[in-house]
């Protein structure tokens, strides 16, 4: 993958954590298939001193996306768990910036950029736009382009560093994606 990154842009790897990936409570097919194309893109972006930032979906007990609370999914990313650890061949660096999402019991926190600061980390560091990839590409992946989107980011969705959890519905994300104005890459 070429990556012609610029000085204004940051790299942001969404939910690459074990219990997306096959043999995960919420294994994406293929979903560890992004791993060595995203360390590719985050070796890329340390050369080219651009910015690293990472979410991972993070979960209390009894989310409200929990099955048991009437939430669509099975139990998953419970916090502490070896399911919400990142993948373990990703290799993120010290200083990638890391957010929490979906950490508390009663509110659903698909985008990586909803209530947790990272907008604002990206803007102080200069940034405006952004190379997304990671998991899952109809869920969390769809909600964090949709909003960086909303908030005035350029952004470049990297195709081959991101799966979905169904097949329809990632195709839907990504016409949704492209429409709303992101460059799938
Ligand atoms: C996600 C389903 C439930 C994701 C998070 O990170 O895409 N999907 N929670
Ligand atoms: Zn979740």
């Amino acid at each position: 993958m070429n990556l012609p990154y610029e000085s204004d842009d940051a790299l942001l790897v969404v939910d690459v954590q074990n219990d997306f990936c096959p043999g995960g409570a919420l294994g994406v097919a293929e979903g560890d298939a992004v791993v060595p194309v995203l360390n590719r893109a985050i070796e890329a972006a340390r050369q080219a001193g651009v910015p690293v930032a990472a979410s991972r979906d993070w979960h209390p007990q009894s989310h409200c996306s929990f099955e048991a609370r009437g939430g669509p999914w099975p139990p998953h990313c419970i916090q502490e768990t070896e399911g919400a650890a990142f993948h373990p061949d990703l290799v993120l660096t010290d200083d990638a910036h890391l957010v929490s999402k979906g950490t508390f019991e009663g509110e659903d926190q698909y985008s990586a950029l909803d209530g947790t600061g990272l907008g604002d980390w990206l803007r102080h560091q200069g940034v405006r736009r952004l190379w997304v990839g990671g998991l899952a590409q109809d869920v969390c992946v769809r909600a964090t382009v949709l909003d960086a989107l909303r908030e005035g980011f350029a952004v470049n969705l990297m195709q081959e560093a991101t799966r979905p959890v169904d097949p329809d519905g990632g195709h839907r994300a990504l016409e949704e994606m492209r429409e709303a104005g992101a460059n799938i890459v």
